[in-house]
């Protein structure tokens, strides 16, 4: 008899969505021979929210040095046409703004350092029980006054359509590069959606990537299906001074709005998978991404290294 391999997490395959429950763990056996990062309370909070936020993680010094190499990116890769960049849409103000720069791992050898800094490496294996590696990384700059918002999505649900990452053993971490306050854009969740898994209408168009870096328009969930999750878990925003640090679940539902505030809201996102969950192919046989945003070639387990300020 043939088995046809069911997708334990389909979308974007019919005109319905639709909510279908998590078949992974969130929290993974870790191998008890690394010293714990998190303590009972913090694993516990993250299994059943979906994230946690660990305040001032790296201090006033390497927030300054990290926040120059980010600006320092974006004067060098400002107006270069580079496919990293990702600019702000429309032709109001802010249009041509940097909106992200993806890739910032490979592109730059502070952000190469600090993805293997042990107090966010060791957290990743931790809470993902592996050896780990980079999906993705990337900048998002959300400048003042002109920064655009990110709609509600789960990062997994295109993961996994349009990267083929076949289980939900990964996760964001988010660095706060500038101060994230509540009237600044910050990250908001919504506690214990990553339980859930919201399945999207409408089919992916090829290259989606070139549109959906700057505005999401499918694998976006069902207003019904938000007002769901929010009525459940209510909506968390991860309001906290530059240095902290929100870990997130590859699934959980996150957004943020706009900034018309006159002060930016930088963050660098490192997205860690586990060694176990390399990409296959995509779904409905779309092409698979480019590497800048999903990671399928030279990878290789991330051995800690502290980050070193010169
Ligand atoms: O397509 C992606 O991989 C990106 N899109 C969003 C909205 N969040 C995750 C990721 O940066
Ligand atoms: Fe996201």
């Amino acid at each position: 008899m043939i088995m046809l391999s069911q997708d334990a997490y389909p979308t974007r395959t019919q005109n319905n969505a639709g909510i279908l429950a998590r078949q992974d763990p969130v929290v993974y056996e870790h191998d008890s021979t690394h010293k714990p990062q998190l303590d009972e309370a913090q694993r516990a909070s993250y299994q059943e929210n979906g994230f946690l936020l660990m305040p001032e993680l790296f201090n006033a010094e390497e927030v300054a040095y990290l926040f120059d190499a980010m600006q320092a990116m974006r004067e060098d890769f400002t107006n270069t046409g580079r496919k990293e960049v990702i600019a702000e849409l429309g032709n109001g103000a802010g249009s041509g703004e940097v909106r992200s720069i993806f890739n910032v791992h490979r592109l730059n050898e502070i952000f190469a350092n600090l993805v293997r800094d042990p107090r966010v490496l060791n957290v990743a294996r931790e809470i993902l029980g592996s050896e780990v590696y980079i999906h993705q990384s990337r900048i998002n700059y959300k400048p003042g006054f002109t920064g655009k918002e990110f709609y509600w999505h789960s990062d997994f649900e295109t993961w996994h359509s349009e990267d083929g990452m076949p289980t939900m053993r990964a996760l964001s971490c988010s660095i706060l590069l500038t101060d994230n306050s509540e009237s600044n854009g910050p990250l908001m969740l919504i506690p214990g959606s990553h339980h859930h898994y919201v399945s999207c209408m409408g089919e992916t168009p090829d290259e989606n990537y070139k549109k959906s870096l700057k505005k999401q328009e499918v694998g976006v969930p069902d207003q019904i299906l938000l007002r769901y999750l929010a009525d459940m878990g209510g909506i968390k925003s991860c309001a906290g001074k530059a240095g902290s640090v929100v870990f997130f679940d590859c699934n959980t539902m996150h957004g943020s709005n706009g900034n018309i505030t006159p002060y930016p809201r930088s963050n660098v996102f490192f997205v860690y998978n586990s060694i176990a969950n390399q990409l296959d192919a995509p779904k409905g046989g779309l092409e698979p991404r480019p590497e800048f945003v999903a990671a399928r070639e030279g990878i290789a387990e991330l051995t800690p290294q502290a980050l070193a300020i010169d």
